[in-house]
């Protein structure tokens, strides 16, 4: 994989060009470009990526979904009279043939996005004001895009927040059992048969319609957020490759899930995963600070109940990857998704714990 010539095909013109490799995602491969131009010495950046075409079967549909989202949000920014909108929402830069994407000769699918500047990403922290302007950013997120057709969004993954059938891929991985692994996780299964209960009810009401289906962004970890460094507020909410007709519950869950512990997400030392309350309220708070106006009170009492569920989900989801060789998230060394999936129980059972306290969190705020 050549990549001065993968830049070629989206720069013309450029003379110094160095990148690096850049960021924490599981999925896609990504690099920061710094340019600068021939004819004018100006200096930029962007952010190059190789999409992981084995877990997005359609590259494409996903420009056509960022593009569907980027305008949307474009569109309101500027009915706002909003400054700095290009630090607002995505910018996808073209090929030198005006194509949103660029495939390679050995079919990698390869795009760019301008850098946006003078911005962070957080991995973990225990500050309440960055998880508060996290959570705010997600909550304004999905109220832009409250007034979209939720089909106006192709699924780019199908039934990815679908419990029923993330439960059957880990049964059919346990069954199989390919890497001699189910030795190792006695404690996980029996975690899981004594927990399913936590999946049924859900699952109940999403086959009656409980929640409407919104355009959500399914992937709202805290790293898939940056704040303006000078400022701590949130900027831009990125990673739109999940953006998929879903439910609320679980992009809020989802970001309890990434935001609440400390610590890495395969953290080794248990005892440092639970649940701070102060943290959750800040979360909370930002969260609904933005989305008052659009959720529904059934949303609103389920928001403790997704968070739980999607932690499930997730971490059932590495416990089925390790189950299968490490082959859909990347991993750094062998055993990181058993822990991965480690850090989700325990956090389950601190949520459980303190499902009351969170609930009435909730409902005071
Ligand atoms: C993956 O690409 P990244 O790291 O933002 C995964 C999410 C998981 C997350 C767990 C397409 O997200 O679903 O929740 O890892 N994305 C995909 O950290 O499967
Ligand atoms: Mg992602």
């Amino acid at each position: 994989m050549n990549i001065d010539s993968i830049i070629n095909e989206f720069f013309k013109d450029i003379v110094v060009c160095n990148y690096k490799v850049f960021g924490n995602g599981h999925i896609n491969d990504t690099y920061l470009l710094n340019i600068v131009y021939k004819s004018n010495g100006i200096k930029d950046s962007f952010i190059l990526q190789r999409i992981n075409h084995i877990v997005f079967k359609d590259p494409l549909i996903i420009m056509k979904n960022i593009r569907i989202i980027s305008d949307h949000i474009r569109i309101k920014l500027e009915k706002n009279n909003e400054i700095d909108i290009d630090r607002k929402s995505l910018n996808i830069i073209k090929t030198i043939d005006n194509q949103d994407i660029y495939i390679d000769e050995n079919n990698n699918y390869w795009r760019v996005f301008l850098y946006i500047k003078d911005s962070e990403t957080i991995e973990f922290t225990n500050s309440k004001e960055k998880l508060f302007a996290i959570a705010s950013a997600y909550g304004k997120f999905l109220t832009q895009l409250s007034d979209l057709e939720p089909n106006s969004v192709t699924q780019t993954i199908p039934n990815f927040h679908n419990i029923k059938i993330r439960f059957e891929e880990f049964k059919l991985a346990l069954s199989q059992n390919k890497y001699n692994r189910k030795a190792n996780i006695s404690d996980e299964i029996k975690f899981l048969k004594l927990n399913k209960y936590e999946f049924n009810d859900l699952e109940e009401k999403i086959l009656k319609d409980f929640f409407p289906i919104r355009v959500t962004h399914n992937d709202t970890k805290t790293n898939n957020v940056l704040l303006d460094s000078q400022t701590g507020k949130g900027l831009c909410v990125v990673d739109l490759d999940t953006i998929m007709p879903g439910y609320s519950i679980f992009d809020f869950g989802d970001l309890v899930r990434s935001a609440i512990r400390n610590a890495p997400e395969s953290e080794k030392d248990l005892s440092k995963i639970y649940i701070d309350l102060e943290i959750f309220t800040a979360i909370t708070k930002g969260f609904l600070s933005e989305t008052r106006n659009i959720l529904t009170q059934n949303e609103i009492d389920n928001l403790v109940s997704g968070s739980i569920v999607i932690t499930m989900m997730i971490g059932m989801r590495f416990l089925t990857d390790y189950l299968n060789g490490d082959k859909y998230f990347k991993t750094s060394y062998n055993e990181q998704n058993l822990d991965r999936c480690r850090v989700q129980f325990k956090l389950i059972n601190s949520m459980q714990e303190n499902k009351d306290k969170m609930k009435e969190i909730v409902k005071k705020l």
